[in-house]
């Protein structure tokens, strides 16, 4: 088999999807992920002009030799363009694999060591009122655990609150935001208010349901150690990336600090961003999404390494990553021994038209489906009818006008 076309797809129905579309000679096609939010046309450029030349006249089935050779002749190594160019050849070939086998990519992956695929949704409010509605959306839903997301008193907007530029940014609203909006932040005021909400979401929801937090890389890791601990009481799920973790030995002061579980990973993009995280044992779940690590089979290896020390998947699965990133992550969810949680945020009626996909979302849980491959299909006609549309997620200052992490 030879590969003989590859073309680079951009559609915005609603926010901005990159999907790299592979074809051989025996007329298979293959699909795979590129999206990078706010920065998906250097990704574009990245495939068409550098690795679409590679491509043509290769053999698909050689996924691995294809892989390093992206990889490491490129001699200019990881980050989060290449790493999301590479993964989308990495997933287009899998699928092109499991469909030459007539199978669903899971069964190349070792088979279903689980039923079904635990998710967790996004829950969020200015106030408790309005956190609370949501919580009981989510759980109407049927999603077994939630993400706890809040207002901060004093702060206009805050990171994944509903109503905020930021939910929008973060939901989809890509054509309000041409340029970074700009959010506010001050850490005492959040770690002063954030205990007292999961007092009063456990006093209203009890002690059994899942919940998770994002502080979205803003604390130091003295403060982050001091959340983990007075979060304490309320048993969390996990606190996601309590600080930007570009620091590696930051976490091993927030580990000495708290025993609550930590996650990290979302904006990591090679498995030597996790060395010393997972040798020291420094967290509990990986958060890389399929589509910003170079695919299913730099991932897989991530998972294997992290069960040697305990540590859980835990896929990023925001909007943002496409029907196609997320079909990859199902398949990885549903084979992989050590799984932990799936993110799953779904997307709009119009982007499940533009990518028609056979895994569903039945009680708060995925399947991949039976399909060959991973089972999506895109309808080109459609992806042409929502042509690129600029967009930037926010940037965060402090009350003074200094820039601070988003
Ligand atoms: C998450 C993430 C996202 C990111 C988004 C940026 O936990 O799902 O933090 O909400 O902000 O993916 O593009
Ligand atoms: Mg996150």
């Amino acid at each position: 088999m030879k590969i003989v076309d590859a073309k680079v797809v951009v559609t915005s129905p609603g926010r901005n999807f990159v999907t790299l579309k592979i074809t051989t000679d025996d007329g298979l096609t293959g699909l795979g992920d590129a999206t990078l939010n706010g920065r998906e046309l250097s990704v574009v450029s990245y495939l068409r002009d550098h690795v679409v030349p590679l491509l043509i006249g290769l053999d698909p089935h050689r996924i691995e030799d294809i892989w390093q050779s992206l990889y490491r002749g490129a001699y200019w190594r990881r980050g989060p363009v290449t790493m999301a160019a590479i993964a989308a050849v990495d997933v287009a070939l899998w699928d092109i694999k499991a469909k030459a086998a007539e199978l669903p990519l899971y069964q190349l992956l070792g088979g279903a060591s689980r039923e079904r695929v635990g998710t967790y949704g996004h829950a969020s409010g200015r106030d408790l009122p309005e956190l609370f509605d949501s919580i009981r959306q989510r759980l109407a839903q049927g999603y077994p655990a939630v993400r706890v997301q809040t207002g901060v008193p004093g702060l206009k907007t805050v990171y994944g609150v509903g109503g905020s530029a930021a939910a929008a940014a973060d939901a989809g609203s890509v054509s309000a935001h041409p340029r970074p909006v700009v959010e506010d932040w001050d850490t005492a005021a959040y770690l002063r208010h954030l205990p007292s909400v999961f007092e009063a979401v456990r006093s209203e929801f009890g002690a059994e349901l899942p919940l998770l937090h994002d502080a979205h890389h803003r604390l130091t890791p003295i403060e982050a150690a001091r959340l983990g601990k007075d979060l304490e009481p309320y048993r969390l799920f996990w606190l996601e990336d309590c600080t930007p973790a570009e620091n590696q030995e930051a976490l091993r002061l927030v580990r000495r600090h708290t025993t609550t579980p930590l996650a990290i990973g979302e904006v990591f993009n090679t498995v030597y961003d996790y060395q010393t995280l997972v040798t020291e044992q420094l967290i509990d779940y990986v958060r890389s999404a399929v589509t910003h690590f170079g695919g299913v089979s730099p991932l897989r290896k991530l998972f294997d390494f992290a069960a040697q020390y305990q540590i859980k998947s835990a896929i990023h699965g925001p909007e943002d990553i496409s029907p196609v990133g997320m079909a990859a992550a199902v398949h990885l969810d549903l084979a992989v021994h050590n799984f932990g949680i799936q993110e799953y945020s779904g997307h709009t009626p119009l982007t499940e038209r533009v990518f028609r996909h056979a895994y569903t979302f039945t009680d708060g849980h995925l399947h991949p489906g039976e399909a060959p491959g991973i089972g999506v299909e895109l309808d080109e006609e459609l992806a042409a009818a929502h042509p690129y549309d600029p967009a930037y997620l926010p940037v965060n200052r402090l009350q003074d006008g200094t820039v601070h992490d988003w």
